[in-house]
């Protein structure tokens, strides 16, 4: 029995878990589960970084049984700046902070987005690492003279817990600083801040770098350092050309590829390539997940209303269907301050029905979801020039099974899902490939489907759906 452990960190809460490999299946168990939420301070939005490095201590003393190592991932895009002791110069911002947003239309002046779209592969993001560092540059030019060392995310944590300093390929891949070579792109550096950066080099995953200093028996494992590819590298696809969505806070839907994918077509429409597990590339679009209805539950807890998750299915099933379609992709939905109020606005705006009740508003958000996936899939397989019958959906949204059947309906195909915890589960097969026990992402996503259930839904309600996605398209280019 090989015991492994995985922080997987999403941009709402954190989880420790322990994945027990027996040879011929894997068990998992939940240690640690905590809130994170970016901090509002001096009109920024902060990771409460001290908090993290508490809570991830804090879980590590819970483990009782002897665990061989340990793998850290994160969302992506945010990093850490280290000075020349190894202490944060600033916390950590969050992308959520829309200080970035103004230098994206200043770079380009500097380089036209589609060149750096070709370069780096990357969509062009306000929240991306360049945009990040051109503000920090900007404002606070002092933190970068003091920086000695910039980490990502999943690797700043994994410096506090085991002094390694290194980034992963897969985080690495979401900065838009990383060339064809997979490699810290000199010249983009170059151009937008006038000097190299000083990023701790970039190295491959399904590696030992070290120990934990705490718990010298447990060795830090490089695993992919991004929650999505570590969640991609768990979905057990055993059709060609199938597609994922990774359904969190953010829903990430995409198909694995050998090289980027960077023609104008897909500049236009906002894909991006972002890296996988192998050291390949995934075709993706970053697109809404439950952020909205999070927002909105917060809400209407103020308000004295609470759901279960069961009494959320029952308020959807009773609003009428396809009444009112928002794009979660609007701008309007990044970080407004009520999250109700945006829905309102985009509703007058496009001339449409308010929803009244919270069912009203769940319906229109499950079903503009769902519609708006099957919308990218559709751009997805016209630039991909490849069609599929199956989707593979992983991580938190596989437990809302309105939004997986209404996704079937919605693409007209058939959706696996599970894991849930698909993040972490990816996160514990990196490590099982580095102590030698798996050899492959091909044998690590068997062991996943013999040890996971997994669900399946048939496309149901054609001619409705079919009508609702014409509908919804005429919304989306008005
Ligand atoms: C999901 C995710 C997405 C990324 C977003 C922001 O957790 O990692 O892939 O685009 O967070 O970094």
């Amino acid at each position: 029995m090989t015991t492994v452990l995985a922080y997987d960190l999403g941009a709402s809460s954190g989880r420790l878990v322990s994945q027990k490999f027996n040879g011929q299946t894997l068990t998992m168990n939940e240690i640690h589960r905590f809130q994170n939420k970016p901090v509002h301070e001096n009109n920024h939005y902060y990771w409460d970084y001290r908090n993290l490095v508490k809570e991830l201590n804090q879980g590590l003393n819970k483990v009782t049984s002897p665990a061989k190592s340990l793998g850290i991932d994160t969302w992506g895009v945010d990093f850490g700046l280290l000075n020349k002791t190894g202490q944060l110069v600033s916390k950590p911002f969050s992308y959520r902070d829309t200080h970035s947003v103004q230098y994206v239309q200043q770079a380009t002046k500097q380089l036209p987005p589609q060149t750096l779209f070709e370069q780096t592969g990357n969509e062009i993001s306000a929240i991306n690492t360049l945009f990040q560092l051109m503000a920090i540059q900007s404002q606070y030019p002092q933190y970068l003279t003091e920086t000695a060392e910039i980490l990502m995310m999943p690797n700043l944590l994994m410096h506090s817990l085991s002094g390694v300093k290194l980034n992963e390929f897969t985080i690495a891949s979401t900065s838009q600083l990383v060339d064809k070579n997979q490699q810290w792109d000199k010249n983009i550096q170059q151009t937008f801040f006038n000097q190299t950066l000083p990023f701790a080099p970039i190295e491959m995953p399904h590696q030992m770098v070290g120990t934990i200093k705490n718990h010298p028996s447990i060795q830090m494992a490089l695993v992919p350092g991004h929650d999505t590819a570590c969640a991609l590298s768990a979905l057990p696809i055993q059709r060609p050309n199938a597609l994922f969505i990774s359904i969190g806070t953010w829903g990430l839907i995409g198909k694995e590829i050998k090289e980027p994918i960077t023609t104008a077509e897909a500049f236009q429409q906002s894909f991006t390539n972002e890296g996988t597990s192998e050291g390949q590339y995934r075709f993706q679009k970053n697109a809404m997940g439950f952020w909205i209805l999070q927002k909105c539950r917060e809400e209407w807890k103020q308000q004295g209303i609470h759901f279960t998750y069961e009494q959320e299915i029952n308020a959807l099933q009773q609003a009428k269907s396809f009444n009112t379609f928002i794009d979660p992709d609007d701008d309007l939905f990044f970080n407004p301050v009520s999250m109700l109020q945006a829905i309102k606005k985009y509703c007058l705006q496009t001339n449409q029905q308010v929803p009244i009740t919270p069912g009203e508003y769940i319906r229109c958000f499950i079903e503009s979801l769902a519609l708006k996936y099957a919308y990218t899939i559709k751009q997805m397989e016209k630039i991909t020039n490849t069609k599929t019958t199956d989707i593979y959906i992983g991580g938190g949204g596989t437990q809302n099974t309105n939004l997986c059947q209404f996704i079937a309906n919605a693409s007209n195909k058939i959706v696996h899902t599970g894991p849930t915890e698909a993040s972490s589960i990816g996160n514990g097969l990196s490590q099982l490939r580095a102590l030698g026990e798996l050899h492959s992402i091909e044998e690590g996503r068997q062991l996943v489907a013999n040890s996971f259930e997994m669900k399946q839904y048939e496309p149901q309600h054609n001619t409705e759906w079919q009508e609702a996605f014409d509908r919804f398209q005429q919304l989306l280019h008005m």
